[in-house]
């Protein structure tokens, strides 16, 4: 039987990873995979997330299973930081999964049991996952056009032109802020105009949202998933506690489904704990537990949410850096997309070959397709990368 089995593609930034710890070089700078440094280089755990973490040690008496949607307490704690008090909580059913990839996952598996024909659209370009997903899932999807590689900002004009096409049913997936790869990202008078011709189309919106508290703040950034949940009938959501919370490995996320006919919202519920069913299971609840303790707890959520403000400030500040740096080093504004872009990504707009180079003759490591990220650098590292992106030329 195994040799049937084929080689499968590679996933091309964890690979840049292996790449970057086999490089001897001790002055190479890592802006690889999406994971959050300090100045120090460190992927630190949060304050309040170690706090509550002992905490937890103390006063936890069980590890007998927890609900097939995970913990109530910690869907009620996520409903309201991603959606705030946008729509009433009986509009909303949610299950806890394997961090937001899990909740990505099981949102295209809730798409195609509701709709085996589904087809899925994506921006161009996208997470690389959402797409090796859908692939393996064979779910049909379609690009829709996203990023002026000039400007390097959102090509708004030809993304409503290409979802002009959507048809009745088909899941648009956006993501909520914080674009990856590009951290170019939607204004609120493109969201707006996005909802209408969802609404028009009568398309499902599905929010993938990994990133909020990365780009202007906790509830600036969920202004999109906000704005398309209070007006449109259905949506998905797939939010991922990764990022904000700093607890990667702890695989927390959650899956969530916007209803305006609150009578289908015990259906979607059972359906989602369903889905956890076929799949794993009960949900990991270790990271879920201590989200839940600090987002509970008046005092651990205003610590968390400082330290992440501070985290958020100093990637503004590297951003301000590199921009102001590439100012003076080319003479031109032309790289001040970075300074106006915002979470841990930039995509750059250089070639193949000019990040090759980067890699080979500077020890910078980014990915393929020139995305950058910023909490990779420091005060420091940020001159040596604008001189050797002068130097390349890009
Ligand atoms: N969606 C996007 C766009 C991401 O960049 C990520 C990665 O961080 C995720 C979802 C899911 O991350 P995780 O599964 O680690 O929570
Ligand atoms: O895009 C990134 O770098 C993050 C982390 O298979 C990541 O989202 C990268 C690859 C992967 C899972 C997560």
């Amino acid at each position: 039987m195994f040799e049937n089995l084929k080689e499968q593609p590679a996933d091309k930034i964890l690979e840049l990873m292996q790449l970057y710890k086999e490089d001897p070089r001790s002055d190479k700078i890592d802006l690889g995979v999406g994971v959050y440094k300090d100045a120090s280089g460190n992927t630190p755990i949060m304050r309040a997330i170690k706090a509550a973490e002992k905490q937890l040690w103390e006063d936890e008496t069980t590890k007998s299973y927890t609900g097939l949607a995970g913990d109530p307490g910690f869907a009620d704690a996520m409903v309201k930081l991603v959606l705030g008090d946008t729509v009433p909580r009986e509009a909303v059913a949610a299950a806890a999964t394997p961090g937001g990839t899990g909740a990505v996952r099981q949102a295209f598996d809730l798409a195609k049991m509701a709709n085996p024909d589904v087809r899925v659209w994506v921006s161009d370009p996208t997470w690389p996952n959402h797409l090796s997903i859908l692939k393996h899932m064979g779910i049909p999807f379609t690009p829709y056009r996203y990023f002026d590689s000039e400007t390097r900002g959102v090509d708004f004009v030809h993304m409503i032109a290409d979802l002009t096409a959507v048809m009745p049913g088909d899941i648009v997936l956006l993501h909520g802020c914080c674009h990856n790869p590009t951290g170019a990202n939607l204004t609120q008078a493109q969201w707006k105009a996005v909802i209408e011709l969802l609404l028009e189309k009568e398309a499902v919106p599905m929010i993938d949202i990994a990133y909020q508290g990365f780009g202007d703040g906790l509830d600036a950034d969920a202004f999109g998933v906000r704005l398309v949940a209070e007006k449109m009938p259905e949506v998905i959501i797939a939010a991922s506690c990764s990022k904000n919370f700093g607890i990667y490995r702890e695989r927390t996320g959650l899956l969530m489904t916007v209803s305006k006919n609150t009578s289908r919202t015990k259906l979607n519920q059972q359906s989602l704990a369903y889905l956890n069913r076929q799949n794993f299971s009960f949900p990991p609840d270790h990271g879920a537990r201590l989200v839940t303790m600090v987002l509970n707890d008046a005092e651990l959520r205003a610590d968390w949410a400082a330290e992440l403000e501070e985290v958020r400030n100093s990637m503004l500040g590297l951003r301000e850096q590199l921009a102001g740096e590439l100012r003076q080093l080319t003479n031109s504004d032309k790289f001040d997309f970075i300074a106006q872009h915002r979470g841990m990504f930039s995509r750059l707009g250089a070639t193949p070959e000019q990040v090759a180079q980067l890699r080979k003759d500077h020890g910078i490591y980014m990915v393929g397709d020139s995305r950058l990220n910023i909490a990779g650098l420091n005060k420091t590292s940020v001159p040596v990368l604008a001189q050797a992106i002068a130097k390349v030329g890009i």
